[in-house]
């Protein structure tokens, strides 16, 4: 039998090979990790686990909760608040940072997190997934603040994200390639299942939520209708088209065979970026497909570049095969 290796192995091998995961961030790691198995476990439970349906309350960005959304965000926070690595949390269901509490020791890393990602799928049993990006907390001050999470997303230490899908698959990065481990559920642990993962850079293959076309800007519907053109349109090829309403669930068969992602700025809310989320959304999953050879922009400037100005903050997000991406980024330059 071929020989299993497991995040703990991986991990200090990662810290023997470049020594640029210190200590605390592999445990902090670990921590995720362990949290998303106890997510996971309550996913699978459904309805037997009374885990579906909606909490009755909203989040700071008017959303309802789902039961799930706060289950999930609280298994986060409990299982990362007293390990050390951490000086405080950010995440889509809560309103403002979370500080560690002082009866703990205070890290170095700060955390965010979208805990269930993909919300609308939870009742109907369609995949979802947890998001999450480390930055280190900069400076030597002692209180932590908002302020410290106002950071580009080229300064991520680490970022990945897990799928409950038909198998529970957690994906790393840690600036050195990407690494995805498949949960073992009768051993309960998590074995490296691929490694050097790489996006193509080309692609016959697009998603995006089609029901807003009328709203979209026009390099975007420029974009899409001449993929919808085929092989008799300008590119040549026929494409497939395939949305989830998971980012988690979109990126990772980006991530495992190609392809491009879309949710644009649209004309319903011209005040917004867009729907998706910097922090906790769109960098980590940036860090992961450029780290496997793929592209992120938000249609004009690279993500991982944008300086955040607010914790919630929304953008336009493009990701997936370099190719693709640069298309739909040079449209939306033609087009100023
Ligand atoms: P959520 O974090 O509240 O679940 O919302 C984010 C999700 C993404 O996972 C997904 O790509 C998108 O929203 C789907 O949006 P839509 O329902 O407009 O298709
Ligand atoms: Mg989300």
């Amino acid at each position: 039998m071929e020989k299993r290796i497991s995040l703990t192995q991986y991990l200090v091998e990662q810290q023997r090979k470049h020594g640029h995961i210190p200590g605390q961030l592999r445990l902090l790691l670990e921590v995720v990790a362990r949290a998303c198995k106890r997510i996971a476990i309550s996913v699978n439970k459904g309805a037997l686990g009374e885990v579906l349906g909606s909490a009755g309350s909203e989040n700071v960005q008017g959303e309802v909760q789902k039961k799930l959304d706060i289950i999930a965000n609280e298994v986060l926070i409990e299982a990362n608040e007293w390990g050390g690595a951490l000086a405080a949390m950010a995440s889509e269901e809560m309103d403002s940072i979370h500080v560690v509490p002082n009866r703990y020791p205070q890290g170095e890393y700060l955390l965010l997190f979208d805990p269930l990602d993909g919300s609308s799928n939870i009742d109907v049993n369609v995949s979802i997934g947890t998001i999450f990006s480390v930055l280190r907390k900069l400076g030597d001050h002692e209180s932590v603040t908002e302020r410290d999470f106002m950071q580009p997303g080229t300064r991520q230490a680490a970022a990945g994200y897990c799928v409950y899908g038909p198998q529970t698959t957690l994906v790393l990065t840690v600036g050195d390639g990407v690494a995805m481990f498949t949960l073992d559920r009768e051993q309960g642990s998590w074995v490296l299942t691929a490694e050097n993962v790489r996006i193509p850079e080309d692609t016959k293959e697009f998603a995006i939520n089609m029901s807003n076309k009328r709203h979209w800007d026009a390099p975007v519907t420029r974009y899409i209708d001449e993929c919808l053109a085929g092989t008799e349109g300008p590119r040549g090829k026929d494409f497939n088209m395939r949305w989830i309403a998971s980012m988690v669930a979109d990126v990772h068969r980006i991530l495992s065979r190609g392809g491009v992602f879309l949710y644009p700025w649209d004309k319903r809310e011209p005040d917004k970026p867009g729907k998706l989320r910097l922090m906790y959304e769109a960098n980590p999953m940036a860090f992961l497909v450029e780290q496997a050879g793929g592209a992120a922009t938000n249609g004009r400037e690279r993500i991982l570049d944008l300086q955040p100005s607010k914790l919630h903050e929304r953008v336009s997000v493009v990701l997936g095969s370099k190719n693709e991406v640069e298309r739909v980024t040079a449209y939306h330059h033609e087009a100023r």
